[in-house]
């Protein structure tokens, strides 16, 4: 039994869907040539005006936009209503430069919550549960889309914002916590402290966790310690925020995009030609409805792949992509071997008795990269466990060092995951 916050929105026939977005994406363009001088600029420079949008395809046209276009324009550059108009904000720090900003009007805010209520029900949330949210309250867009959402799906909302695992605990307890929302990693650190304490959290059924690299390995990790169905919700900053991409429904057979707000291209980072269904590529979005700073081809830098366009077993009609498997930046070269940091989580998680902690290490001796795994494991597990089942996955063996649980720093937030030393 599926349940849906708009079921009309949400289960739309694919030609209603195409009619809707193209039209919307004709007004979000014209809203963003005229009403910013930097979206304007990069028009311009390939010859594109808002009336060479006739078809959806058309979309190619228009030059691509990425982060970079955020930091030069920092902070309000590309914003195209009047700053009065602005009701919030946020802002990734990224790890160089400028920070991103994202600038919300009161559309934006109901768009968002939207979006993110629409999650929520499709993971089973009913009006009265308790949600608690765990990511920051801030800056960072985690803590409050889960709010704005939470109100708009009419949940009952513990606000307890990142750390303090003790408390958050007592507070599930307390108040029969039925939905815990988080960043990926706390997850993995609620479930720590819950075994340490002892005991059970008898009302939570449902995990919603995002934000970072998530392997089916962590997903089931996190699902089997806490007893509970997991979801994978996706989304980010420059396009709104947490659940403005969608989530995974009851079926887990990938994410939902929110197609009626987002326009999904998968394109060779490469090339920047778009790739086949299936095929793996870079996600692009351009949003349909945001009003203070729409996207327009946004190269988001998450890899991914259009899964299915078909009708889910859910009912929604919405496109289902893959789980993110990494960022084009995020690729590590060793000994000639790429891999990304989710193929090292996805194997390390496969070991019985492995936790889910763990460093990716590159070292770089005598100006060659190698690379050594921590992870932190329970007795039993010794490092030539995790060489060879990494040397399977990667073709070639790192060094695996075994820490007892608990060894390995933690940190609040969005985990770092890949640390660099030079010897
Ligand atoms: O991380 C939004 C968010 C908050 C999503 C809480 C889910 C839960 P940013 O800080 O701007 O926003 O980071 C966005 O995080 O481009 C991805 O690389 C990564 N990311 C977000 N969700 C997922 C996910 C938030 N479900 C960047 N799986 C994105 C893998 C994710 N990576």
């Amino acid at each position: 039994m599926s349940f849906f916050h708009n079921k009309a929105a949400e289960t739309m026939s694919p030609d209603e869907l195409h009619g809707l977005q193209l039209a919307r994406l004709k007004t979000s363009v014209k809203a963003a040539y005229e009403g910013s001088a930097a979206h304007r600029e990069r028009f311009d420079g390939v010859g594109a005006k808002p009336e060479d949008i006739v078809t959806l395809e058309d979309l190619r046209k228009l030059p691509c936009m990425s982060k970079e276009d955020f930091r030069v324009h920092y902070p309000l550059g590309m914003c195209v209503v009047e700053k009065s108009e602005i009701r919030e904000m946020h802002q990734s720090s990224g790890t160089t430069g400028m920070p991103v900003v994202m600038p919300y009007t009161q559309g934006d805010l109901a768009q968002w919550a939207e979006c993110m209520a629409r999650c929520y029900v499709m993971a089973g949330g009913r009006k009265g549960d308790v949600v608690q949210i765990t990511p920051s309250f801030g800056l960072f867009n985690g803590g409050f889309g889960m709010y704005h959402g939470a109100r708009a799906a009419e949940l009952f909302i513990v606000p307890a914002g990142a750390g303090n695992t003790p408390r958050q605990l007592k507070l599930m307890r307390d108040f029969g916590t039925r939905i815990l929302t988080g960043v990926v990693s706390y997850g993995t650190r609620i479930m720590e402290v819950l075994e340490d304490e002892g005991g059970t959290l008898d009302s939570l059924e449902i995990g919603i966790f995002g934000a970072e690299s998530f392997t089916d390995s962590m997903k089931e990790k996190i699902s089997s310690g806490l007893g509970i169905e997991v979801y994978d919700i996706y989304g980010m900053t420059e396009t709104g925020g947490v659940g403005t991409l969608g989530q995974d429904c009851p079926d887990h057979s990938g994410i939902h995009v929110w197609d009626d707000h987002y326009i999904t291209e998968i394109l060779d980072p490469e090339t920047g030609e778009p790739v086949a269904d299936g095929e793996e590529g870079e996600l692009v979005i351009t949003s349909l409805t945001r009003e203070a700073l729409p996207v327009i081809r946004f190269r988001t830098g998450d890899l991914t792949r259009v899964l299915s366009r078909d009708l889910c077993g859910c009912g929604r009609t919405h496109t289902r992509i893959d789980t993110i498997t990494g960022r084009v930046d995020d690729m590590l070269i060793v000994k000639g071997v790429n891999f990304f940091p989710s193929q090292v989580e996805q194997a390390l998680m496969e070991i019985p008795g492995v936790r889910p902690q763990y460093q990716i290490v590159m070292e770089e001796v005598d100006g060659v990269m190698d690379v050594r795994i921590n992870v932190e494991a329970d007795e039993g597990v010794t490092g030539y466990t995790v060489e060879k089942k990494l040397k399977e996955v990667l073709g070639f063996s790192p060094k695996g060092d075994v820490f007892k649980p608990g060894e390995l720093e933690r940190q609040e937030g969005k985990a770092q995951r890949v640390f660099y030393k030079k010897k």
